[in-house]
């Protein structure tokens, strides 16, 4: 399972390329790259303090519910997501694999210490390390950086090893987060999509839903549940 920021658009969260998107206001080399951080801290902070102000008042969607419940319905089941927003983890998903990082952690520059503090807003911008003084930044993955090599590995093992592989909200250009689908559906598995507009992973799909991931996700779990009670009887 890959997630993006569409699963979070219908909890009130804006994706980063869509109409009302991130992006739109900002451009992401602006903001989020190490580049960024260095010539201006504040500023990137502020844009990151601004984000966590909306995700804070945003609660977790049917969609990410019913991934949540898919957690104990499965014998084997991961969450992998390229959200930083936490709210897979506020609707009761207790493994998930972050693959750039989360919202409310921070890491000191220094000690790579990580902490995390729900804050909102921030009592200091930008924020430095309670320990050593030093600026801390926030520890996601910003673009030309790259992903920790232990959670990208396990990321690819699941998915090459998966039956089904499901790519949830994502326009899928980001790499290399948008190869994951991709080896799964080389190595066999079932490849299934759901975004309401095509991306670049839709002629690899098996099949791909034209569809709001917290309008399909009920009916597919609805679906899936009443044929295993079917199968008991
Ligand atoms: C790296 C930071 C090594 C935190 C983000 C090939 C291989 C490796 C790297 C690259 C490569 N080609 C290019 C690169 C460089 C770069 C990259 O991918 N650039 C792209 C833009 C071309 N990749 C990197 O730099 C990565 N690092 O690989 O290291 C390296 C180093 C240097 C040079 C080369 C390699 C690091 C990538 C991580 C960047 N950090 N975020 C933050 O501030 O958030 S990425 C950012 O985009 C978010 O993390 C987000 O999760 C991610 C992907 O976006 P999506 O989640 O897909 O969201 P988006 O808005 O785009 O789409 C939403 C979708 O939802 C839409 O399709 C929409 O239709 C749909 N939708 C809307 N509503 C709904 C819905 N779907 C369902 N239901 C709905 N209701």
């Amino acid at each position: 399972m890959l997630t993006g920021a569409g699963i979070s658009a219908e909890s009130g969260i804006p994706t980063f390329r869509g109409e009302d998107g991130l992006w739109r206001k900002y451009r992401a080399e602006q903001l989020a790259t190490l580049s960024a951080f260095i010539q201006d801290p504040k500023l990137v902070w502020e844009w990151y303090d601004w984000r966590r102000g909306i995700i804070d008042t945003k609660e977790p969607n049917p969609g990410h519910e019913v991934l949540a419940g898919w957690e104990g319905f499965f014998p084997q089941f991961a969450l992998i997501t390229q959200n930083i927003d936490g709210l897979h983890q506020k609707a009761g998903s207790n493994n998930v694999t972050e693959l750039h990082g989360n919202i409310w952690k921070q890491r000191c520059i220094e000690e790579k210490t990580i902490s995390e503090y729900h804050d909102v807003p921030l009592k200091e911008i930008p924020p430095h390390c309670p320990e050593c003084g030093a600026l801390l930044r926030p520890h996601v993955v910003w673009f030309g950086e790259s992903l920790d090599g232990t959670i990208l590995q396990k990321s690819f093992m699941l998915s090459s090893t998966c039956d089904v592989m499901f790519a949830i909200g994502t326009s899928a250009v980001v790499q290399p987060a948008a190869s994951l689908p991709l080896s799964a559906a080389e190595a066999g598995a079932k490849f299934i999509e759901i975004n309401p507009d095509p991306t670049p992973l839709t002629s690899y799909a098996d099949f791909s839903f034209r569809a709001k991931s917290g309008e399909l996700l009920p009916l597919l779990d609805a679906e899936l549940r009443r044929r295993s009670e079917e199968k008991k009887e």
